[in-house]
């Protein structure tokens, strides 16, 4: 992981301590990555957007920034990106999945939170995250109260704009939706100076259709038994495709694709058949949460599939096209975004269904549930879930973690017996 401290100066970054974080990333990089048989050669593209990610992303961030070009930092897949795009801006995914941080909120924040929060949040104290510190403006939203209450906070160091989502999924929730839509737009526009244009929104849902649909192939790919990618190789694509410019991640993941698709013809694969098949669900994974992932894997066992917003959450669904004028298009955006089903929502019943129907896809033979530390919605609803599971006779474990290294040991010995139990 390269370092460029003079970049780094410029965005009034703590930089003596920021210099310590590419070392430390490397070492974690390669034990976790680099120390994998067999990888696709099309991941070079991936290693190389995390060797650049304090380097040459920020600088390319930099320039979209320095030609006026608006920087947007969100925290949720609820914010469409779509509008950024159309904008000629740069949407950066800001969440935060690194123990580093979390000192530096906790001397602000209680320290009974999500992590994700508190690890966003401490980057932006602390000023030792690049991304944070080159945006124009943030744009939360009001989905869990960890975040919408952060905001107010945070709203003290980068204007911080916040996105009402609703809690269902009723017909006048819809309405207010597509209000905070258009709101959305106007903020983006006024950071701009000019209006987005109805073609300019069109040609900016085809391209991220086209981001989501490169990963649908990419995850189907993935379905093949034997698997011919790791779930650390996907965990790291999905991961990088909050930062990456949509259009050259697209090209890379079909290319990507291509390979794979070669590989599966000639039975090149990562895991041996035979090797226990597991489907990761529940809350998201932000870079460098590496954790879970790492230990299953480790442990014996192939991930095939992951139910998250760093995961099919994202991508499942694309935006219909059929609209004509802006009003349409931004209703049909509307109906796209209301198809994630995070566990904010009550009722929330989809996602179960969606769990299930995502683990038949994979040919997954059970389910880890992952839930970060103090995230009431998902940890209620892998009630829920455990119960359908069991219903299915599907194999079910429930995990609730942080980012410290304290529970490694203690999961590694649950996730071992879960995996000998299948
Ligand atoms: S659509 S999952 S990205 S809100 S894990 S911060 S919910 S306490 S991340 Fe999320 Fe949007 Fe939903 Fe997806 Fe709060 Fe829970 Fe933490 Fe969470």
């Amino acid at each position: 992981v390269k370092a460029d401290p003079e970049l780094w100066a410029k965005l009034d970054m703590d930089v003596e301590r920021f210099s310590n974080i590419p070392p430390m990333l490397t070492g974690v990089f390669n034990d976790v990555f680099l120390s994998q048989e067999n990888r696709p050669q099309g991941m070079g593209y991936f290693d190389n957007m995390v060797s650049n990610i304090f380097t040459g992303r920020i600088q390319e961030m930099y320039d979209a920034r320095e030609e006026g070009r608006p920087v947007v930092g969100t925290f949720c897949v609820y914010v469409p990106e779509e509008i950024i795009h159309a904008a000629g801006g740069v949407c950066v995914g800001l969440c935060g999945g690194s123990q580093g941080s979390i000192g530096d909120a906790e001397k602000i924040l209680p320290r009974n939170i999500c992590p994700m929060v508190k690890s966003a949040f401490g980057f932006k104290v602390g000023r030792i995250c690049p991304f944070f510190q080159v945006v124009d403006f943030v744009y939360g939203e009001t989905t869990c109260d960890a975040k919408k209450k952060t905001w107010e906070l945070l709203d003290e160091y980068v204007p911080t704009h916040v996105m009402e989502i609703p809690q269902m999924k009723r017909e006048r929730d819809k309405k207010l939706w597509v209000e905070e839509v258009k709101d959305f737009k106007t903020a983006i526009e006024q950071q701009t100076g000019k209006d987005v244009t109805e073609t300019e929104l069109k040609q900016a849902i085809e391209t991220m259709n086209a981001k989501r649909k490169a990963m649908q192939r990419l995850n189907d790919l993935r379905h093949h038994d034997p698997s011919p990618i790791s779930g650390r190789d996907m965990l790291l694509i999905q991961q990088i495709a909050f930062y990456d410019i949509p259009e050259r991640f697209t090209e890379k993941v079909n290319e990507l694709c291509d390979e794979l698709e070669a590989r599966i013809k000639t039975e090149n694969y990562v895991a041996p058949k035979g090797t226990t098949r597991l489907m990761v669900s529940g809350t998201p994974m932000a870079l460098p949460n590496w954790k879970l992932h790492n230990i299953i894997e480790k442990s014996g066992a192939v991930i095939v599939n992951e139910e998250s917003c760093i995961g099919t959450r994202y991508y499942k669904d694309t935006i219909s096209t059929d609209g004509t004028n802006m009003e349409q298009m931004l209703e049909k955006l509307t109906e796209r975004y209301m198809q994630i089903d995070c566990s904010c929502f009550t009722p929330n019943d989809d996602r179960i269904d969606q769990v299930i129907k995502e683990y038949r896809e994979s040919g997954a033979q059970g389910i880890i549930d992952y839930c970060l530390q103090f995230c009431h919605t998902y940890n209620i609803e892998a009630v829920k879930l455990r119960q359908a599971c069991e219903k299915e006779g599907i194999p079910f474990l429930a995990i609730e973690s942080d980012y410290s290294p304290e529970d490694v040991g203690q999961l590694q010995t649950r996730i071992e017996a879960f995996i000998e139990q299948i």
